[in-house]
């Protein structure tokens, strides 16, 4: 049997989003850094704890760390979207080996590998090294930098590039309200970057998705009170973000495919991808989101389609993955499980520095937030295939995660 499987959902009511760096990459400056690795010996400890972004890349100022593989934690100190880390490395002889240097970003609570370079093995005539792991494109406030050693490390400098990320340096949607009673599926360039949008808009609501970039909702205006009902600090996020938990899999990074259509009552847009790699690449994914006239009620079906050619059984869990609420102020989340109706609250103004939560018994499938004016989401879901709710919230993001898992 080849696994297919129809779902579908429905998003009630619904907004203001904002993503992009105006700003180009420069040297990222006043971060800090920690280790739990030892030093080869009181000589050659990091005396001043700023060793490593002091400016200075001579060998006077070397630190050799010791204990095999060795960490570096750093805190940026505010969120910034990375594009380059170097390390300068030296080995005084070729004792000391080095088989890779890697970066990992904390994002969404977790550190993630973003990438990594070989580092020196053989005998080499070299002594001194700047390790780049480039080309990266992450947003975080703390990186991990992991250098896979034998035993000692050499290590002068390290420097970070990148530019600061925040709502300052946000692209805006420039667009004004269709007040057309008809609902309409349409196209326009709404950031300017020569990618087609979609629109989706009716009355009521209007959902700009980003074909481009995943096929994610980055914007959902709830007209009647002018609420954006999403919002991230980063492009690749915001509502109906379509992943996988089983296997770990996300299809953001995916250019989809798009068409749309509707009648005098409703408008919709089907977007579709396929994963890449191994079975992803026999894995398709499409959701239809639909308006009607006079309505808030969005409806979203979605189809995860295993291909016959795959000549495998395979089975998928599904992970929707929204950023959901108003930015500017306190958000209250709701989520019903079998001991009550659950809150969770995420509200950076006041300095929360957010928080986590699973919710493993869910009993009933639906699931809400509403902003500090009262304009909010609720969302209904097939509770039949529900796993489990989810929240996530942090330093330097506006409005926390609203996410559920289907059963595999
Ligand atoms: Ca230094
Ligand atoms: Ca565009």
């Amino acid at each position: 049997m080849f696994a297919s499987r129809l779902v579908k959902g429905i998003l009630i009511l619904g907004l203001m989003l904002s993503a992009g760096f105006a700003q180009g990459p420069a040297k990222l400056e006043g971060w800090s850094y920690h280790t739990d690795n030892g030093y080869l010996s009181e000589e050659w400890a990091d005396k001043t704890g700023k060793a490593l972004c002091d400016g200075d890349r001579s060998r006077k100022g070397t630190t050799i760390y010791s204990g095999g593989t060795i960490t570096i934690d750093i805190d940026l100190g505010k969120p910034a979207r990375v594009t380059s880390v170097v390390a300068h490395a030296s080995r005084p002889n070729n004792n000391y080996r080095l088989r890779t240097f890697t970066v990992l970003a904390k994002s969404l609570g977790h550190f993630q590998p973003v990438g990594s370079v070989e580092g020196f093995w053989g005998p080499t005539k070299q002594r001194d090294f700047a390790l780049e792991v480039k080309d990266l494109d992450v947003t975080t406030d703390q990186l991990r930098l992991v250098f896979d050693t034998p035993s000692i490390l050499c290590l002068q400098e390290v420097e970070i590039f990148g530019a600061p990320a925040g709502s300052a340096a946000a692209a805006e949607i420039r667009l004004a309200p269709v007040n057309a009673a008809q609902p309409s599926a349409r196209e326009a360039d709404v950031d300017g970057d020569g990618k087609p949008e979609v629109i989706l808009e009716n009355s009521l609501v209007r959902l700009i998705f980003w074909p481009a970039a995943g096929g994610v909702c980055r914007s959902f205006l709830y007209k009647p009170a002018q609420a954006e009902l999403t919002a991230t600090a980063d492009p690749r996020y915001g509502l109906l973000r379509d992943q996988l938990w089983s296997p770990n899999y996300s299809f953001a990074g995916r250019p989809y495919d798009y068409r749309t259509g509707g009648d005098a009552r409703s408008a919709w847009v089907e977007l579709s991808t396929s994963g890449a790699g191994g079975m992803m690449s026999f894995t398709r994914l499409t959701k239809r989101i639909q308006i009607e006239r006079d309505s808030p009620i969005v409806r979203v079906h979605y189809r995860l389609l295993n291909d016959p050619s795959s000549q495998t059984e395979y089975l998928y869990g599904l992970w929707f993955h929204h950023f959901s609420g108003v930015a500017g102020g306190a958000n209250r989340y709701f989520v019903p499980t079998t001991e009550g109706v659950r809150e969770f609250r995420f509200d950076p103004g006041t300095g929360d520095k957010g928080s986590e939560v699973w919710y493993r018994e869910p009993a009933r499938g639906w699931t809400a937030v509403v902003g500090a004016k009262g304009a909010g989401l609720a969302m209904t879901l097939d509770y039949k295939y529900l796993n489990c709710f989810y929240h996530w919230s942090g330093v330097g993001v506006p409005v926390a995660t609203h996410e559920w898992r289907f059963n595999r």
